[in-house]
């Protein structure tokens, strides 16, 4: 059974998984599915009703982490995107977590406003703002951007960085209008990434997903 990759493109974390499955060149379907509906075609997969998830000969696995990992331990052979070396591993691994835990979430709290016509509070800019500056100055201690953000090889850490940190640039520049990951040299990184084929990919499909995306959430009723 071919791996199946399911969720939607314009899903930060879909695009995560998506990009590292056409890095390791491994042969992939993907499934469409919507988020923000219980249907068991969704729930029964992805416990959370979110994506990520894959759909593998043993049964589904949610969560981009676990699918990440699922991967690289399954297809050893092809291009590995976590070092062999324990320690190296752990700080791929750790800046991750950062992008994800102490940046991507955090600046979610702004994405109904910045992105979807909502509005947020002045109370949750606030609390939001003070805590993606300790996530940026967590982060900054870890990456390299050399050329890679963890170092000299492309890691898994570079498939969630390219996938989130552009989202949490934009929105930031959109509520608060500065940057708060300006101090970085995230737009520097994404063009040197913007070359590979496989991001391009990613990324054309992100746009036509984007598209669909926003016109069904006009179409619902508020
Ligand atoms: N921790 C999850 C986060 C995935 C996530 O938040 N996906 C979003 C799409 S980008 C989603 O499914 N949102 C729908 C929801 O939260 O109900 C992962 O790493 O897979």
């Amino acid at each position: 059974m071919t791996l199946k990759l399911c969720g939607f493109s314009a899903s930060n974390y879909y695009n995560k998984i998506k990009l590292q499955l056409m890095e390791k060149d491994i042969p992939f379907v993907e499934e469409l599915v919507w988020t923000g509906h219980t249907d068991s075609l969704l729930v029964d997969r992805s416990p959370m009703g979110k994506v990520p998830f894959l759909d593998t000969p043993q049964g589904p696995v949610s969560e981009s982490g676990a699918c990440a990992e699922y991967i690289e331990a399954t297809y050893p052979h092809n291009k590995p995107l976590l070092p062999a070396d324990p320690y190296a591993a752990a700080k791929v691994r750790e800046i991750i977590i950062y992008s994800e835990l102490h940046l991507e979430l955090v600046a979610r709290n702004l994405y109904p406003e910045a992105f979807f016509g909502g509005k947020v509070s002045d109370n949750v800019k606030e609390r939001t703002r003070k805590l993606l500056e300790r996530g940026v100055h967590g982060l900054t201690k870890l990456v390299k951007f050399s050329p890679f953000v963890a170092g000299p090889e492309f890691t898994l850490a570079d498939c969630a960085a390219v996938a989130h940190l552009p989202l949490v640039s934009s929105a930031s520049r959109i509520i608060y209008g500065d940057d708060v990951l300006a101090d970085l040299p995230v737009r520097e990184y994404v063009k040197m990434m913007s070359e590979r084929p496989t991001l391009q990919k990613v990324n054309a499909d992100r746009k036509s997903s984007t598209e669909q995306m926003l016109a069904l959430r006009a179409k619902k009723p508020a």
